[in-house]
């Protein structure tokens, strides 16, 4: 489970547009990892495992309407030759707007295995046979409706890979991050001390580390109760099972 020896997480896309990843995993943190052998990315383009003679992927909807959905077959035996590609399984997650809420606590988890396939969809939706037959986890990014998985795929890539131990410069970066302790972040300032009349707050200009540290936990705490209040009540909650 555990990568001890730091072995590379192992992604690996299913897509039908490979070619918008490159730019987005080439390039710093995505890039910084797989160059630190941190992380690797291996695209697959779902086309491919067509046995239609234009290759189609998708077909209209039994019972009509709008739309288009993606085939059962090419979706299949792209996952079934991926899946044979590398072990161990890992876990396969199918993108979609119908999953469980991708959140701070899944990336931590999936940062943790050694495998992620991902299934990107496009058109109006997946046979539903995909879901039933193949040993699918079906993850949404948020309440609101993407035209096909992959930017909710890079969401996910990106979110996982930087909590990998060792891809993040700085050692606690990760954990002072919003959410890794339940709490949005406090503000943040840098030079100049001045600028157009803002100022920065003195106690940051203090050295005081123990003040500027509770000055830090204020202000988390502060801001998420009015911006985000549902978290602290999920902090409750979680405290509460712990304790009893
Ligand atoms: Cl994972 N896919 C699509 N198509 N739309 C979404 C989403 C995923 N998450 C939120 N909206």
């Amino acid at each position: 489970m555990a990568r001890e020896e730091q072995r590379a997480l192992r992604f690996d896309i299913l897509t039908l547009f490979p070619e918008v990843f490159g730019p987005f995993l080439d390039a710093t943190m995505l890039g910084i990892a797989r160059e630190k052998g941190l992380a690797e990315y291996h695209l697959h383009n779902i086309r491919d495992y067509s046995r239609d003679k234009h290759h189609k992927v998708d077909d209209r909807p039994y019972g009509g309407g709008p739309g288009m959905v993606m085939r059962c077959g090419p979706v299949f035996r792209c996952y079934e030759a991926v899946r044979e590609m590398a072990e161990p399984a890992g876990r396969f997650v199918m993108l979609t707007p119908q999953g469980r809420t991708f959140d701070q606590a899944l990336a931590r988890e999936f940062s943790r295995s050694d495998r992620i396939i991902l299934l990107c969809g496009r058109y109006e939706g997946f046979d539903e046979r995909i879901r039933e037959g193949l040993p699918v986890e079906e993850v949404s990014i948020g309440d609101f409706v993407l035209s096909g998985g992959e930017a909710a795929a890079m969401a996910v890539v990106d979110a996982t890979v930087r909590l990998v131990p060792g891809v993040l410069g700085h050692r606690d970066a990760a954990a002072s991050d919003s959410f890794a302790d339940g709490l949005l972040e406090h503000p943040q300032y840098t030079r100049p001390p001045e600028f157009r009349g803002m100022t920065v707050p003195q106690v940051l200009l203090s050295g005081n580390h123990a003040a500027i540290a509770r000055w830090r936990r204020a202000q988390a705490t502060e801001r998420t109760r009015r911006r985000r209040a549902d978290l602290l009540n999920t902090q409750t909650a979680t405290t509460e099972k712990n304790d009893g």
